[in-house]
């Protein structure tokens, strides 16, 4: 919806003098306002008023008014929204049916009901919902005629930061397989392998909390940024710490312009403190991710933080996922690919560095050629290698998933294997979940996709 301002807002206003001796005179206020705030700062009075039609509040209308205390000088912001086409002024919906249809889609305890007008060329009359939830107010506009929910959203503030991570790491960055840790030693990387990046749907408290992720740990270790900027070398234990931050968010976000909005959408835990062996775990009891810091700290590479989400992604979608052993191989198939497709966009596909290398800074420390992976997503295993090792059978998953991304390309993939896996069951074999992904693709993308989805798996002999 296209919203019309009456008259041009911030960017035009025009001081307009007072005729002398009319400094004060009673301001001249057009008649749809309501006085909302007075307020004397030390060179002004400030006057806010909202906006109101037919005696009800205009959503998002606003108008001030602003006397310079020396000169008498009046500025007017006039942030006054057209309101057309209004069919009716009474609600066909009662407030408390209106209230009912709001807390069956917010969790928490409804606040207030407000009878609105939502401004533009189609206005219309709504209530304003606003709830308290765990996460902080939400508010629900809900249309008066038809009870239905027009937009949900959370008044709490989000805010943007910026920080310096590698993206997704800096053998990928600098397709050199030579660097090598040198103990956590800022000299070891060349700083071209650091990006700036946003840091987005941070809270306002300075730390590394967010709408999609927070990190943990102990206080005094965590990361502070009262103008939240987070830069640090990589010898700096808070580097890992927005390295997490920002690969969890960036994933979540692309989950959700995928389509998805229900899947782990909510702040993740992750610690990169406390943990100094050459591993990472997902703890469903906890809900936690834990980096571990042994060799390459592996929240340094943005791989393992993917991979390591991908549990947290798995098991969100089908509680207590990985129950036997096909779904455990399953579960590392899916986070050594899933790592691979958040990489994919970040970097070519080179000799140097493979899109289909897992972690190809981390495994400096414990492989010997390059390219150093800890796992790759295009070995040639099939159900006949078998080991009953999930990392290791996890590969025939891996590879099967990334045939399937190389038919129907990233976003296509990704959205066939994110949907199918809401259906797996948590003891599920490899046959059973790729019978559902094929018939996802299917239902997805038609006959075509179901094909090639079904020909990824068949060449894995696993259908
Ligand atoms: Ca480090
Ligand atoms: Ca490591
Ligand atoms: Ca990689
Ligand atoms: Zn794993």
């Amino acid at each position: 919806m296209r919203l019309r301002r009456l008259v041009a807002a911030v960017c035009c206003a025009a001081a307009v003098p007072l005729p002398a001796g009319a400094a004060h005179a009673a301001p001249e206020t057009p008649a749809d306002l309501a006085l909302l705030a007075a307020r004397e700062s030390l060179l002004g009075e400030h006057h806010w008023y909202r906006q109101t039609f037919d005696g009800k509040p205009v959503l998002g209308g606003y108008y001030a008014r602003h006397v310079d205390k020396r000169t008498r000088e009046v500025t007017v912001r006039d942030g006054r929204i057209a309101v057309e086409g209004l069919a009716s002024g009474l609600p066909a919906v009662a407030a408390e049916q209106a209230g009912a249809v709001v807390d069956r889609q917010v969790a928490g305890e409804r606040a207030s009901t407000e009878l609105a007008v939502l401004p533009g060329a189609r206005a219309k009359l709504v209530y304003a919902v606003l709830s308290r939830t765990d996460r902080g107010s939400v508010r629900t506009i809900v249309d008066a005629s038809s009870g239905a929910v027009i937009t949900t959203e959370d008044v709490v503030k989000r805010a943007e930061g910026t920080g310096s991570v590698f993206a997704p790491n800096p053998v990928v960055t600098l397709q050199d397989t030579t660097l090598t840790d040198q103990d956590d030693a800022d000299a070891a990387v060349p700083t071209k392998a650091y990006q700036a990046v946003r840091l987005s749907d941070l809270d306002t408290s300075g730390t590394l909390s967010g709408s999609y992720a927070t990190v943990v740990g102990p206080a005094d270790q965590l990361a502070f940024a009262e103008n939240r900027r987070f830069d640090y070398p990589r010898s700096d234990d808070r580097f890992e710490q927005v390295m997490a931050y920002h690969g969890v968010t960036e994933a979540q976000r692309y989950v959700q312009r995928l389509g998805f909005q229900d899947l782990n959408n909510e702040p993740q835990d992750v610690t990169t403190t406390g943990f100094e062996e050459d591993q990472s775990y997902y703890d469903p009891s906890t809900d936690r991710i834990t980096f571990g810091s042994g060799g390459v700290d592996d929240a340094e590479d943005a791989d393992i933080i993917w991979h390591e989400l991908g549990h947290a992604m798995q098991d969100a979608q089908v509680p207590g996922f990985g129950l036997s052993v096909d779904g455990g191989a399953i579960g590392e198939g899916f986070g050594d690919w899933w790592a691979v497709i958040m990489s994919v966009p970040l970097h070519e596909d080179s000799a140097a560095a493979p899109h289909a290398c897992v972690g190809d800074w981390d495994a400096v420390s414990y492989t010997e050629e390059a390219p150093h992976c800890l796992r790759r997503t295009d070995t040639d295993l099939t159900i006949a290698d078998r080991r009953g090792e999930a990392h290791f059978d996890g590969q025939i998953w891996s590879r099967a998933l990334f045939d399937v991304y190389r038919a129907l390309g990233r976003d296509e993939s990704a959205r066939v294997v994110l949907e199918a896996q809401f259906s797996y069951s948590p003891d599920t074999t490899f046959a059973q979940a790729a019978e559902t992904t094929a018939a996802t693709a299917g239902a997805l993308y038609g006959a075509q996709a179901e094909a090639e989805v079904r020909a990824a798996f068949t060449a894995r002999g696993i259908l």
